[in-house]
């Protein structure tokens, strides 16, 4: 069925994260996308963990933040969500299929190549600092990021972006290295220092964090 092209787009986010969180909850990806291409959305604000709405897992099984809304199509998973954002657009999706395929493989692998890695490192950093599971595997878990954000970078090498023009791909990509917890692992690294500096530093990037941050109307702790 074709998509109401007037139909206004929303994106689910929370009104209450800690405040280790802000700034970085997933629908920070949805916004930049939406801000990128001067797409206008609303935003759905819902409860933190234990306070969402009764029925919000026939949005998202697992319960988690974004979704997205648009007529009759209801996506959740960021990356989905952000090629379907950029299928509306030549300016975050080539219409080149090669260039495509290549800007989608990117999205992909700050999926499934980088954040599973460093979401290692968080678990340890920030979820659990003090435990002595932590302790042992630091050093492990540190290096094989390492490992990986070295090869990234030598593909970088001196191109703006990672196929050398700005796609999904980037932005998935930047959205991942800017979340690692130790940050000295990315500072390593010049040209990927640089690159995610390049990416946060967006007018897009700048007004989907304002926005995120604005939306966390409630402010107490859980
Ligand atoms: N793979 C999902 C992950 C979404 C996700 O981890 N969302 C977090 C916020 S960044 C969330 O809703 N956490 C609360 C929970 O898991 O209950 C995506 O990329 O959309």
């Amino acid at each position: 069925m074709p998509m109401d092209p007037n139909a206004i787009i929303e994106v689910t986010a929370f009104k209450w994260v800690p405040p280790f969180a802000r700034g970085f909850v997933r629908d920070l990806r949805v916004r930049w996308a939406l801000e990128e291409i001067d797409l206008p959305y609303r935003v759905r604000l819902i409860g933190g963990e234990g306070d969402r709405p009764t029925d919000y897992s026939l949005d998202q099984p697992f319960n988690q933040v974004p979704v997205l809304k648009e007529g009759d199509l209801t996506l959740f998973e960021s990356g989905a969500i952000l090629i379907h954002i950029g299928e509306k657009d030549e300016r975050l999706l080539p219409r080149d299929p090669a260039s495509r395929a290549r800007a989608i493989m990117w999205l992909i692998a700050a999926l499934n190549s980088i954040e599973p890695l460093t979401g290692q490192l968080t678990a340890i950093d920030v979820f659990d600092p003090n435990a002595e599971w932590g302790k042992l595997r630091r050093a492990d878990v540190a290096d094989s990021v390492g490992r990986r954000l070295a090869l990234l970078s030598d593909w970088l090498g001196d191109k703006p972006w990672l196929e050398g023009r700005f796609t999904i791909g980037d932005m998935m990509m930047v959205d991942a290295l800017r979340g690692i917890s130790d940050h000295a692992l990315v500072a390593r690294h010049a040209n990927l220092s640089a690159y995610v500096q390049r990416g946060t530093t967006r007018p897009a990037f700048q007004r989907a964090m304002t926005a995120q941050l604005a939306d966390f109307t409630e402010l107490q702790a859980a």
